[in-house]
């Protein structure tokens, strides 16, 4: 009886070194990703950011993560700054200023953007759409921060 305790207090301590240990390890994973818009001619509405992890979702619907930021609450000085905590790896973001207030990116017949948008690391489009290789980065362990100029259409 005795030792049974014993190796039952046994099992629950390595059980509960087991969840310390998962927690550490996913704290570690965590990165911090600050974002940083300029351009913006107007203080009011809402800016959309998408996170994406990979050239074959990049610009589709199939976000890592879909952020809407409110320009009042998120202004400081001239920059519309946010904050994303993401596991760590690679990532490229798309950032839309949704002029008309309807929620989506507006475009043209031929499907060009009729709203200001900017992309991680300002890669801009050359002779076609913009490549996720030009916008990709990676958030480590160290916070880092994207810092993105809106052009106004
Ligand atoms: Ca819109």
């Amino acid at each position: 009886m005795k030792i049974r305790l014993r190796s039952v207090v046994r099992v629950l301590q390595i059980l509960l070194l087991a969840i310390a240990c998962q927690t550490a390890v996913a704290d570690e994973l965590i990165g911090i990703l600050t974002v940083e818009v300029s351009g913006l001619k107007d203080a009011t509405g809402n800016v959309y950011i998408a996170v994406y992890d990979s050239d074959s979702t990049w610009l589709s619907d199939t976000t890592v993560l879909s952020k809407k930021v409110a320009i009042s609450e998120a202004l400081d000085g001239e920059l519309v700054r946010t904050e994303l905590q993401l596991p760590l790896g690679e990532y490229a973001l798309s950032v839309f200023y949704d002029k008309d207030n309807d929620g989506e990116l507006d475009t043209n017949f031929v499907g060009m953007p009729k709203e200001p948008i900017a992309l991680s690391n300002n890669a801009v489009a050359k002779f076609g759409p913009p490549k996720y290789a030009d916008a990709v980065f990676t958030l480590g362990a160290e916070p880092i921060i994207q810092r993105i100029s809106m052009k106004e259409l």
